[in-house]
């Protein structure tokens, strides 16, 4: 069993699958905090668990023509400036279970939770890319990164990103060998994983082997054949998956974790609380809260670390005080965020349902009954 080295995990954590491991944090603990803690940070894990040595490991990183290539140990890579930084990361996939109603999808039936946020550090990516004689190129070019995790045929987890946003330093790309002021645990890549601020969680490589920059993006099944939208009119007969981008920036998002669908709530004051976050360092600037089923509408009060403009790699947790009086019978909640390019979210599922189920960000709804 591939699988029989994998970590001890989080009791209270969600599974969605145990070989590979992936689970999610309960609606009601993923927002207790802002930052989420290193045991319950949702896991997404498409391969067993490499058991690396912290001594022996090394990062290989191709050096450009006329430069040199690096084999880089744990101790080289603190030896760069530590840079640390608050980030969001989201599985292209969160709350893929609400698409699967309106239609069946594949992938993993995550809710809400496939999101969480971490304070990183480590060297920057494009200090790195530096040293090995990587300069920004007129010709597009991506950051190929390969895992330390295979399948049995020895294929590793894969994945790119253009090599403008790996040598921008104001993007903030990482190699993190720290989360939340820990070595990185296991599941989330120990000993150093990539973080990509603003870009969906496919790119941030885990248990990261080698590093090279190439005029194609990465050949890697998850970036070629996977983690791309379609139009719902497309199935798996027609799909083309050359014709689609690879996701990079995720589109806005939000969602509602407490009080969750289906409970029971009283009458009276009643808190509404949950998380917004945007991708490419786009801020939210709203969140907008309906106890109606949308026929009217309140501001959410939003809380967590102010966000700076084109650098809003966090969320924010956001609340809502309401008041709901003792004869209403139900609530039919619903949130919608707003981010500083004023992009909203849709409001039904249908026109964005996909068939593998990704880039799911319809209005959150959720349905409660109210007691006296
Ligand atoms: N890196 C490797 N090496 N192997 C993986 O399976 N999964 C990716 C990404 N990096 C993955 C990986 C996906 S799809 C996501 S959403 C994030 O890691 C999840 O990171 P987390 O498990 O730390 O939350
Ligand atoms: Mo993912």
């Amino acid at each position: 069993d591939p699988y029989s080295n994998d970590p001890m995990r989080h009791p209270a954590l969600r599974i969605n699958s145990q070989r590979p491991f992936n689970a999610e944090p309960p609606p009601e603990l993923l927002t207790e905090s802002y930052i989420t803690p290193n045991p319950i940070f949702f896991t997404r894990n498409h391969l067993p668990v490499p058991n690396l040595d912290p001594d022996t490991y090394r990062l290989h990183v191709v050096g450009a023509p006329g430069g040199q290539s690096l084999s880089l140990s744990l101790d080289d890579l603190h030896k760069f400036p530590k840079h640390e930084v608050t980030v969001t990361l989201q599985c292209a996939g969160n709350r893929r279970s609400e698409m699967n109603k309106v239609k069946e999808v594949k992938g993993l039936e995550w809710r809400t939770g496939a999101i969480s946020t971490a304070r990183w550090a480590g060297a920057r990516l494009c200090d790195v890319l530096a040293q090995a004689g990587h300069r920004l190129r007129e010709t597009e070019a991506h950051v190929c990164f390969e895992g330390l995790d295979s399948d049995p045929t020895g294929t590793a987890y894969g994945a790119s990103i253009p090599l403008a946003r790996a040598m921008d330093p104001q993007a903030e790309v990482l190699l993190a060998y720290e989360m939340n002021g820990q070595p990185l645990p296991r599941d989330h890549g120990f000993p150093v994983r990539v973080v990509v601020p603003g870009v969906v969680g496919a790119r941030h490589v885990k248990w990261l082997g080698r590093v090279s920059v190439e005029s194609e993006e990465s050949y890697s099944h998850w970036q070629r054949r996977d983690y791309k939208g379609f139009s719902p009119s497309v199935d798996w007969d027609t799909v083309d998956f050359d014709l689609a981008p690879s996701i990079q920036e995720l589109p806005i998002q939000s969602a509602i974790t407490q009080p969750q669908d289906g409970t029971t709530v009283e009458s009276g004051e009643v808190i509404i609380k949950g998380y917004a976050w945007s991708g490419g360092g786009r801020a939210v600037i709203r969140v907008d809260v309906s106890m109606d089923g949308g026929l009217t509408w309140q501001e959410a009060e939003l809380e967590g670390e102010e966000q700076h403009p084109r650098k809003a790699w966090a969320w924010r947790i956001w609340q809502l005080k309401a008041h709901v009086p003792a004869e209403q019978k139900e609530l039919n909640i619903i949130c919608k965020a707003v981010d500083d390019s004023y992009n909203v979210q849709p409001d039904t599922v249908a026109p964005i349902w996909n068939l593998r189920g990704v880039l799911s960000n319809a209005w959150h709804r959720v349905h409660v009954q109210v007691v006296p």
